[in-house]
């Protein structure tokens, strides 16, 4: 397969189907057997979100931290999806996220997915990789997504706001369920050392602190100063005008409808959901998330 995503012909409008019991489309899961197989190495680095968690956010971070002093033109020629391998993705023959991840010349490799824990190659596992798991709340991580999907022209279409807040909570999403997802790899977390679980919400709040807890998880001596520089580097304006970050040259994207670099805020809930709506959602809420130690910020 080649491996060009800018020219690659993506299908329009795909439609949601039942796979091992989540919500998938066929571009992340026809190329299951392959993807399966894939043969992870002890250092690959793996960065697993739900859609729209802040995936792109944290993958620019790990480059920068890996590689921004050894390899500074890296990040201003190769854009992140490159640099950033996502795993699933395929559209045969013409696309595939694991071929490109096979040949990333790196050490080491950084790896993206939106698995649920449960469709995570075994090899990652057997290798015990580092895993960097990123939640974001439910109700701006809906929103998030809501844009996306109306922009992303290989995603189902999105139907009205009302319709997809059910959907929502329905699980009837790609990738599936947020709250399987979240509390899936938080369950996870307990019996696999090796998985840094971060919140977007505590990115916001202070990503030089989370920059700090990173560099401690992965074990990097990464200086002060360019940790300073890197949490610059990375805030919201910053990335959103870099074209090797922004998703601009990504052909699958509609940016006439809007722009993956969006708002970068927590609380845009608040401009979307109405009173009778957030009331809904959160009785719902309250059944799904039983878990007291796993808790998300909707409001800083
Ligand atoms: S994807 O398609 O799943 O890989 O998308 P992902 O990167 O996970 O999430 C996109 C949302 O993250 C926001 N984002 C950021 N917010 C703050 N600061 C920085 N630097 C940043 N980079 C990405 C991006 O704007 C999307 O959120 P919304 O709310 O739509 O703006």
């Amino acid at each position: 397969m080649s491996l060009d995503p800018e020219k690659a012909v993506f299908p329009s409008r795909q439609q949601l189907f039942d796979f091992h019991g989540v919500s998938m489309i066929p571009i992340f899961t026809t190329n299951w057997e392959n993807v399966q197989n894939f043969q992870a190495r002890p250092d690959d680095i793996l960065i697993a979100t739900y859609p729209k968690a802040g995936t792109t956010w944290v993958s620019q971070i790990l480059d920068l931290l890996y590689f921004g002093q050894t390899c500074p033109e890296r990040q201003k020629t190769i854009p992140i999806y490159e640099r950033v391998p996502f795993l699933e993705i395929a559209v045969p023959p013409l696309f595939s996220g694991k071929d490109l991840a096979d040949k990333l010349p790196t050490t080491p490799r950084l790896i993206k997915t939106h698995f649920p824990v449960q469709f995570v190659p075994k090899s990652f596992w057997e290798q015990n990789c580092k895993i960097v798991y990123v939640a974001r709340n439910a109700k701006d991580n809906m929103v998030s997504f809501f844009h996306f999907d109306r922009m992303n022209i290989a995603h189902p279409e999105p139907g009205d706001w009302s319709n997809y807040i059910h959907r929502f909570m329905e699980g009837k999403m790609v990738f599936g369920s947020w709250y399987d997802h979240v509390n899936g790899w938080w369950k996870k977390k307990q019996t696999y050392s090796n998985i840094h679980y971060m919140f977007y919400e505590d990115m916001i709040e202070d990503t030089e602190r989370e920059i700090d807890k990173l560099c401690s998880f992965l074990s990097l001596s990464n200086s002060a100063e360019d940790k300073k520089i890197i949490a610059g580097g990375v805030q919201f304006d910053n990335m959103k005008k870099n074209e090797m970050t922004n998703y601009s040259t990504f052909s699958i994207l509609d940016f006439k409808i809007s722009p993956f670099m969006r708002k970068g805020k927590v609380a845009d809930w608040k401009n979307h959901f109405t009173v009778a709506q957030n009331e809904v959602f959160d009785e719902d809420y309250k059944k799904k998330m039983k878990d007291p130690t796993l808790q998300f910020r909707t409001e800083m």
